[in-house]
C-alpha cells in the first residue's frame, strides 16, 4: 500500500520542470484542438475557439491524471469521503486547473507566440454558479483541498442546467434572469452514459409476509427517473491527483411510459419526459430560507440517491455482498441537511434490498453518515410535511417513523416520563401539519456533527441542539472553515503572489502559515511601497472594470471599501447604508468635513421572494445614484452597486479591496469565508464579534482589525430585557436624520416613500436585526479606519500583517482536521 499519514509541511514542489507539457507541446496541441475539435484555425479563431482549444489541451492531460488517481484509489481499496452537496459553486475552471498543474506560466507564453492573450480568453468562461454563496463555494475549496492533500474523495451533486439567476438592475431594482452556463459547451465536464442510474419515486409500499414470519416492505414506485452523471474533474494542487466532482443530471428513463407510448400517446409520453427532466433544471435561488417546494425535495432525494447506488456499486466490485466493511472504506458527509434523505435512503437499501436487519443496518448506517451544520436561523432549517413526503417517499417516511421511534425510546431511557423533551427532539413535528425535521433526522443518524466556525459551534452545542449534546457529548464539534490560496491569492492576485515568492518562497499555496515569513517586512518601508502599489494597481485595474459595467467613475487613490455577500438582513448591507448616508450628511452639513475619499462597493443577489432584501438593494442604488451625483460630495464618497456578483467578480474585487465589511448581527453568521479572502488579500476588517471574525481577529491581533458592535451576550442581554429600536431613534439625532431621509423624496425625486420598508423594518418592525443599536459604534469604528488609512505607513503595516496571518484560514487545515476528527482518510500517493 502506498498510504502515509498525513503530513503537515512537507515537500511536493511544483514547477514547470515536473509537468510533462512544454510550451511547444502546448502550442501544437491548442492548434491541433482548434483544427480537429473546433473546425477552425489560428487566423479565424475568436476568443470562444482559442479559449475552448486550450482547454482541450490540457483537458487531455487531466484526464490521464484522473485515470491515474482512480487506479491508485482502487489498487489501493482505499477509504474515501463522499461529500454530498446540492449546491458546487465552482465558477471558472481554466484557470484554476492551469495553476494547479503548474501550466499556467507555459500556457501563457504559448498563447502569447500565437498572438494570443490568456486573460482575455479566459474571460469567455461562463462561471459554474451552481451555488447559492458560502455553502457552496465552501464545498468548492473543499475539494481544491482533498486532492490537493491526495485524499481519495468524491464529490456529488446536482447537475443543473441553470444555475443561480443572472441578476441585472434595472433602475435601481434586482431583476432575475436565467443562467445558462452551458449554452456553448463546458470543455471541463464529461458525461458517463455507462454510469447512469435509475431513481425510483412515488407509489406505494407492500407489506409481504414471509413464510418464516418474516415481514418485509417492498415499494412499488410510480415513477422511475434516470440519473446521468457527469464528471468534473478536479485538480489538486501539483497536479497529481485528481479527483471528481460527480454532478448528476435528471433524464426520462426509456421504459418510462411506455404505455402512453404504445397507445399512439407520443406528445403525451413527451409531456412525462419533460417533467422527469425538470428535476434537475434550476438551482433554488434560497439561501437561508426554506421554499418547502415538492420539487426542492425531489432533488435532494434524485442526487442522493444516485449518489448511494453510485458508491455501493463501486464498493460491491471490491467487496462482493460483505456489507461489514461498509462503513470502513465509506463515510459520507452531508452538507447541510440538503442531503439527508440519504440516511433512511441507505436504510431502506440495507433492509428492503439487502435484507439485512435493522439493527446491523442502523450500526452501518449510523457509522457512515456525519454532517456538517452552516446556520441557526430558524427560517432556514429544513422541515418537510409528512404528507409530502409520503406521497414523493412512501417507505422513506416509514423508515423514518422506526428511526424515531427507536431513538424515542433512548430519549425515555435518559429523561423517563419527560414529554416536552421528546416532543422537542422527535424527528417529526406534531402540529397542525405534521413536519419531518431534516435536521433532527441528521444528529441523530450521524457518528458525527460539527459547526463552522468556534462560536458557531459553541451555539449549535448551547442553543440548537442542547439535549443532543447531552446524549451523545462527543458527537457535536467544531470545524472551522477555510479557503483555497490557491484561487483566492495565487491565482487572482498574480501580482501580490508575485511579491510573496520573492519573499519566502513560492511553497506558501501548500503551506499557508508560511505567510507568516511576511511579518517580518511589515515595518520595511520599501516592502511597504511595493504590497500598496500593488493593492493601488489592482485597484486601477478594478476602476476599469467599475466603469465598463456601471459608468461610474472610481478614484483608485480612494479608500476602496468592500461588502460582498448574499442579501440578507442579518448581513446588514443596509447599516452599511445608513452609514454612508450619515457621511453625505455630514459632508452636506460640513463641507470641510475631513475624511479620506471613499469608495463603497457592494455586490449581492437577494433572493427572489425576499421583499425586503431586494428593496435594499433599491436603496443602495438610489442613494449611490444621489451621492454620485452630487458635485458637493463626489469627490470625497462614491458608492458602486456592482450587478450579477458571482466568483469571478469575486476575483476582480478582492485583490482591489483596502477595507472588508463583515458586520452581521453578533451570532447569525455562522461563520463567513469573504471575511478570509479579503484579508487574505490585504485587506482590513470592519467586523463584529461574530462567526470567524473573531477568529480572524486572534490571528491579526486587535490592532489590526475594527471590531465593533454588540457580543453575542450583549444581543441576549438586550433580547430579555427587551429591545426597543426607538430608544435608539429617539436619541440619536443623527440617526433619526437619517431614517427620516428615508421616507423623504430626496433620494428617488417625485417617489416619496419609495424607501420607507426600510426604515419601517428597523422601527415598526422591531428591528430584528439590531441595526439601530450597533450603528453608533460602527460608525465610531469607520472614523478610526479612517483614521488609520491617513497614516499610510501604519495602513501598510496593518494590510500585510493580514496577510501574513491568515495562515490558519486555508482550506487544506480545515479538510485535515476534518480528516483527523471524522473521516480518518490516509492520503493516497499517484504514481
Ligand atoms: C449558506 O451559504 C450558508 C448557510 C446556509 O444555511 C445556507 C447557505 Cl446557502 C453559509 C453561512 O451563512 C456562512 O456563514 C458560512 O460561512 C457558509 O455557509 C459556509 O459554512
Amino acid at each position: 500500500m502506498t498510504t502515509k499519514s498525513i503530513k503537515r509541511g512537507t515537500k511536493k514542489t511544483v514547477g514547470s520542470s515536473s509537468t510533462p507539457l512544454n510550451k511547444a507541446e502546448l502550442k501544437a496541441a491548442i492548434v491541433k484542438h482548434l483544427h480537429c475539435s473546433l473546425g477552425t484555425d489560428e487566423n479565424k479563431a475568436n476568443n470562444h475557439a482559442w479559449w475552448k482549444a486550450t482547454c482541450a489541451s490540457v483537458q487531455e492531460h487531466v484526464l490521464e491524471g484522473l485515470r491515474k488517481t482512480q487506479k491508485s484509489h482502487y489498487l489501493n481499496d482505499t477509504r474515501a469521503v463522499h461529500y454530498f452537496s446540492a449546491e458546487f459553486l465552482m465558477g471558472r475552471l481554466t484557470s484554476n486547473n492551469l495553476h494547479n498543474l503548474g501550466l499556467f506560466e507555459q500556457t501563457e507564453k504559448a498563447l502569447n507566440e500565437l498572438g494570443v492573450n490568456l486573460t482575455d480568453i479566459m474571460e469567455e468562461e461562463q462561471d459554474m454558479a451552481l451555488g447559492n454563496g458560502g455553502l457552496g463555494r465552501l464545498a468548492a475549496c473543499f475539494i481544491d483541498s482533498l486532492a490537493t492533500l491526495d485524499l481519495p474523495a468524491v464529490g456529488y451533486g446536482l447537475h443543473y442546467e441553470h444555475g443561480l439567476f443572472r441578476q441585472e438592475i434595472k433602475n435601481g431594482e434586482q431583476i432575475e434572469r436565467p443562467d445558462s452556463w452551458r449554452d456553448y459547451g463546458n470543455p471541463w465536464e464529461i458525461c458517463r452514459p455507462e454510469s447512469i442510474q435509475d431513481i425510483p419515486l412515488f407509489g406505494y409500499v407492500e407489506t409481504k409476509y414471509g413464510e418464516n414470519g418474516r415481514v418485509s416492505k417492498e415499494w412499488h414506485p410510480g415513477h422511475i427517473v434516470k440519473g446521468l452523471p457527469w464528471d468534473i474533474p478536479v485538480v489538486g494542487y501539483g497536479g497529481k491527483t485528481v479527483n471528481v466532482l460527480r454532478l448528476w443530471q435528471s433524464q426520462a428513463s426509456d421504459y418510462f411510459n411506455w404505455d402512453v407510448f404504445n397507445a399512439g400517446g407520443y406528445v403525451d409520453a413527451q409531456k412525462e419526459n419533460v417533467q422527469a427532466e425538470t428535476i434537475s433544471k434550476v438551482l433554488y435561488p434560497n439561501d437561508e430560507t426554506e421554499a418547502g417546494k415538492e420539487l426542492r425535495l425531489i432533488q435532494q432525494y434524485f442526487f442522493s440517491a444516485c449518489s448511494l447506488k453510485d458508491i455501493i456499486r463501486r464498493y460491491k466490485r471490491a467487496h462482493g455482498d460483505d456489507w461489514s466493511r461498509f462503513s470502513e472504506q465509506v463515510v459520507i458527509q452531508l452538507n447541510d441537511t440538503h442531503p439527508a434523505v440519504a440516511i433512511p435512503e441507505l436504510m431502506r437499501i440495507l433492509i428492503d434490498r439487502a435484507e439485512l436487519d435493522w439493527d446491523y443496518a442502523w450500526s452501518i448506517c449510523s457509522k457512515t453518515f456525519a454532517y456538517t451544520n452552516h446556520t441557526l436561523l430558524p427560517e432556514a432549517l429544513e422541515k418537510w410535511p409528512a404528507r409530502m413526503f409520503e406521497k414523493i417517499l412512501p417507505r422513506h417516511l416509514e423508515i423514518i417513523y422506526e428511526i424515531n421511534h427507536r431513538f424515542m425510546d433512548q430519549v425515555e431511557a435518559v429523561w423517563p416520563g419527560n414529554n416536552a423533551i421528546k416532543q422537542k427532539l422527535s424527528i417529526i413535528e406534531e402540529g397542525a401539519e405534521k413536519m419531518v425535521r431534516m435536521g433532527n433526522l441528521s444528529v441523530i443518524g450521524s457518528f458525527a456533527v460539527n459547526g463552522v466556525a468556534e462560536i458557531h459551534s459553541a451555539l449549535v452545542k448551547k442553543d440548537l441542539f442542547p439535549e443532543f449534546n447531552h446524549m451523545w457529548p462527543d458527537k457535536l464539534t467544531n470545524v472551522t472553515n477555510g479557503i483555497t490560496p490557491r484561487r483566492w491569492l495565487k491565482a487572482c492576485n498574480p501580482a501580490l503572489s508575485q511579491l510573496i515568492d520573492g519573499k519566502i518562497g513560492n511553497d506558501w499555496p501548500l503551506h499557508l502559515h508560511k505567510l507568516q515569513g511576511l511579518a517580518e517586512f511589515a515595518d520595511d518601508a520599501k516592502f511597504q511601497k511595493q504590497f500598496m502599489k500593488i493593492k493601488h494597481d489592482n485597484k486601477t485595474q478594478l476602476a476599469k472594470e467599475v466603469f465598463t459595467l456601471t459608468g461610474v467613475e472610481i478614484d483608485p487613490n480612494a479608500i476602496f471599501d468592500v461588502q460582498i455577500k448574499r442579501l440578507h438582513e442579518y448581513k446588514r448591507q443596509h447599516l452599511n447604508l445608513l452609514h454612508i448616508m450619515a457621511l453625505y450628511r455630514r459632508l452636506l452639513e460640513n463641507p470641510q468635513y475631513d475624511i479620506h475619499p471613499r469608495v463603497f462597493l457592494f455586490g449581492a443577489k437577494a433572493a427572489p421572494g425576499y421583499k425586503l432584501a431586494k428593496d435594499i438593494i433599491y436603496a443602495i442604488n438610489k442613494v449611490a445614484e444621489k451621492i454620485n451625483n452630487d458635485p458637493r460630495v463626489n469627490h470625497k464618497l462614491k458608492v458602486v452597486f456592482l450587478p450579477n456578483y458571482r466568483v469571478s467578480l469575486a476575483e476582480k474585487m478582492i485583490p482591489a479591496a483596502d477595507i472588508s465589511e463583515q458586520i452581521s448581527t453578533a451570532g447569525k453568521e455562522a461563520s463567513g469565508t469573504g471575511n478570509m479572502k479579503l484579508s487574505l488579500n490585504g485587506a482590513l476588517t470592519v467586523g463584529t464579534l461574530d462567526g470567524a471574525n473573531i477568529e480572524i481577529a486572534e490571528e491579526v491581533g486587535d490592532e489590526n482589525i475594527f471590531i465593533f458592535g454588540l457580543t453575542v451576550d450583549e444581543v441576549e442581554t438586550l433580547d430579555r430585557k427587551g429591545y426597543n429600536p426607538f430608544d435608539y431613534y429617539d436619541n440619536n439625532r443623527e440617526l433619526k436624520a437619517v431614517l427620516d431621509w428615508l421616507d423623504s423624496d430626496y433620494f428617488t425625486p417625485g417617489k416619496p416613500g419609495a424607501l420607507s420598508s426600510l426604515k419601517r423594518s428597523m422601527l415598526e418592525g422591531g428591528d430584528p436585526y439590531k441595526v439601530l443599536a450597533d450603528f453608533v459604534s460602527y460608525s465610531d469604528a469607520q472614523a478610526l479606519a479612517d483614521k488609520a488609512y491617513k497614516d499610510s505607513a501604519k495602513w501598510a503595516k496593518m494590510a500585510i500583517l493580514n496577510t501574513a496571518r491568515m495562515g490558519k484560514f486555508t482550506s487544506d487545515r480545515s479538510i485535515k482536521d476534518y480528516v483527523e476528527r471524522i473521516w480518518k482518510l490516509v492520503p493516497c500517493e499517484v504514481e
